[in-house]
Formats: C-alpha cells, sequence, structure tokens
C-alpha cells in the first residue's frame, strides 16, 4: 500500500512538472535550445500543407540560433510511420517532432510513450489530455463550406464548361474521419445554400500517389454530368485536373495557390495558413508557453484558412456578379454568420 501512494506521489510530481513547463506565465524558463525533427507524413512535393510545415520551421531556423530544424519525408507506407518516427526520436538528435496528419496523434502517443522526453506538436489534428502533445485542429469545415458554395454558383452557372446537371464531383485520395465528417459534409452543404438541389458525387482513389487513378475517377464522374470538382488527393489531384483541361471542366482547391498549375480549370484556391502557424508554434516554443495536453481549433474565423481572390485564375474567370455573391458568403462565414455544427471527429 505504501509502494502505491509513494508511486502516485511521484508520478503527480512528474504531471506537475511536465504541465509547469507547459503552462502560460508559470514562470517557466524559455528553452535555450530548441532541435526540431519536421516529419512529413508523406512527401513534400504535391503535397502543400507539408511543404508549407516545412518551410515555415525552415525559415523560423534561419533566423533564430538557437532552432535548429531538419525534414523527414516518410513516403507513402502508413504502415511504416511509426517505426520511422520511433527510429528517427532514437538518434537523440530532437527534442521536438513537428507534424501535420490526423494520423499522427496515436503514433506520436505511441512513440512518446518510449521517449517520455520528447514533445510533439501537431497540426491538422485533434487529440486531447496527453502531457507531450499539442494538437491545432484546422476548421476544415469551414474552408469547405465556401468552396462548396463557390463550387455550387459554378455548376448552377451558365459558365461555358458549366451544363444543366445540378452534379460536382469530390475526389478523395483516401477515407479517414476529417474527410469524412468535415471536408466532405461541409462541402455538400455550402453546396447546397446555394441550391438544395445540388449533389455530389464523392469518390475514393485509395491512395496518395495514383494521379491516373484520379484522372479515370474524374473522367467516369464526368460521364454522368459533373462538371466542377473539389479534391483532398496530394499529388493525385493532377490527374483530375489534366481530364478537367481535356475535357472541359472546373475545380476549386483547398488549402494553396493553385491557379496557375492549370489555368481557367482551377478557378478558387482557399488558403491554410500553416507557415504562420508554424512561425507561431515555434515562437511559442522558444518562449516557454507552448500547451501541451491540449487542442486548439483554429479556422476562418480565426484567420487560418481562407480564400485567394486577389489571382487572375479566379478574377479573370468567375463572373463579376458570382464574384459578388461569393464574397458575401465568405464575409459571412469569416464574422461566423453562417450557422453550422461542427460534429466531433
Ligand atoms: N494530404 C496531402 O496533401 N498529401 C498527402 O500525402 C496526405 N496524406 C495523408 C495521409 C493520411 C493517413 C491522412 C489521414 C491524411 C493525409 N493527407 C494528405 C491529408 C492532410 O493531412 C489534410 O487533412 C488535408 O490536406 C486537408 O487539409
Amino acid at each position: 500500500m505504501k509502494k502505491v501512494i509513494v508511486t502516485i506521489a511521484l508520478l503527480a510530481m512528474v504531471a506537475v512538472d511536465v504541465f509547469a513547463k507547459g503552462q502560460q506565465g508559470s514562470g517557466a524558463a524559455p528553452a535555450e535550445k530548441v532541435s526540431v525533427l519536421v516529419y512529413i507524413t508523406g512527401q513534400m512535393a504535391g503535397s502543400p500543407p507539408y511543404q508549407m510545415l516545412a518551410d515555415g520551421a525552415t525559415k523560423f531556423a534561419a533566423s533564430n540560433p538557437n532552432v535548429t530544424v531538419k525534414v523527414y519525408e516518410a513516403g507513402f507506407n502508413q504502415a511504416e510511420w511509426e517505426s520511422q518516427l520511433e527510429e528517427q526520436v532514437a538518434s537523440g538528435e530532437y527534442n521536438l517532432v513537428l507534424g501535420s496528419n490526423p494520423s499522427l496523434p496515436e503514433i506520436c502517443a505511441n512513440v512518446g510513450k518510449k521517449f517520455p522526453d520528447i514533445k510533439f506538436i501537431i497540426t491538422d489534428a485533434e487529440l486531447k489530455g496527453n502531457p507531450q502533445i499539442a494538437t491545432y485542429l484546422y476548421n476544415q469545415y469551414e474552408q469547405a463550406l465556401y468552396l462548396g458554395y463557390l463550387a455550387g454558383l459554378i455548376t448552377t452557372s451558365d459558365m461555358p464548361h458549366a451544363n444543366a446537371d445540378k452534379k460536382l464531383g469530390f475526389i478523395a485520395a483516401q477515407e479517414y474521419p476529417l474527410l469524412s465528417k468535415h471536408i466532405v459534409p461541409g462541402f455538400t452543404a455550402g453546396a447546397q445554400m446555394v441550391d438544395p438541389a445540388i449533389t455530389v458525387d464523392f469518390r475514393v482513389i485509395g491512395n496518395w500517389y495514383d494521379a491516373n487513378k484520379a484522372a479515370e475517377l474524374a473522367g467516369s464522374a464526368m460521364d454522368t454530368g459533373v462538371d466542377c470538382f473539389s479534391s483532398i488527393a496530394g499529388g493525385t489531384a493532377a490527374g483530375m485536373n489534366k481530364t478537367l483541361q481535356d475535357r472541359g471542366g472546373y475545380a476549386v482547391a483547398f488549402n494553396t495557390n493553385e491557379y496557375a498549375s492549370f489555368p481557367g480549370v482551377i478557378v478558387g484556391c482557399g488558403i491554410e495558413e500553416q507557415e504562420k502557424l508554424v512561425t507561431e508554434i515555434m515562437n511559442s516554443c522558444l518562449s516557454g508557453t507552448m500547451h501541451y495536453g491540449d487542442s486548439k481549433t483554429v479556422g476562418a474565423k480565426e484567420g487560418y484558412l481562407g480564400f485567394i481572390f486577389d489571382d487572375k485564375g479566379y478574377t479573370d474567370n468567375i463572373p463579376a456578379n458570382m464574384q459578388a455573391k461569393f464574397k458575401e458568403f465568405y464575409d459571412k462565414v469569416v464574422a461566423g454568420q453562417v450557422a453550422y455544427t461542427l460534429p466531433p471527429l
């Protein structure tokens, strides 16, 4: 019994210590040196959220001598992500792992058990209650809502490649909770705020590298009357966009400025402010004000998701009256004036 009490008391002291280091205003000393492993769950090429994560951290290190950053690309075999992370962490080189993927919290929690001194900060994910892990969830329901609204305006328009069918397409590389609970429902809800008769043809590739499959899926959806797509498909989206370019159709893109890659096809681009978030995260780490064990949700209302209005890819292709309608809707989302319920993940 005595042993149990002593153990509990010791555990409590450790817990208090870990939390104290992570709490704002606790008097904890700022971190002296931060050695960061940027862990890319896939490849940077074709995946803007990963590229922005690495760029944000690398730029921060360039102007902060106390911060070093190494970027590691783990590739597309998800079954190997945990063992690769463990191997990297075991090198003893790092005191912080930075990643961006909804599947990382579980992987980091497992690796963290073996390396209690390492901290993990993950964006695009949600986990509460693990004192080694902080997460930041982008409220992608909001970006999906306004991109869906724009796609709804396009499919019901008289733009050159829009047909009479009120059908949109959505191509996903893989199904996962954030996609099926926030992104696709948000996109559908946004489109149906233009016209409740709009439907979304949802198709899944099965991986993050097969652009040919994305091209094929887009083609067969177009055969059924789809004229405008969106996707969460990393580099494979190029296949979808190529089909749209060949046959005539439109796409709205999540997270990054892609107008120039398929001119006249990609006519709307949202933006995820991953670099800004990473810079803020790194500053918090240096000043010792990072909150571990916590998750924060950041969306359009908070200024972490947006839309690129000032690009010819948008202004030259979307008719002025539609631009006005879209801006009005977008502003309402940002002002919190479009009601929706964010489903739990
Ligand atoms: N997004 C990418 O852009 N490229 C990827 O290779 C990629 N791989 C992912 C793998 C898994 C297991 C999961 C759950 C998501 C992946 N995402 C990828 C999606 C990304 O993390 C994010 O949720 C979406 O880009 C929406 O912002």
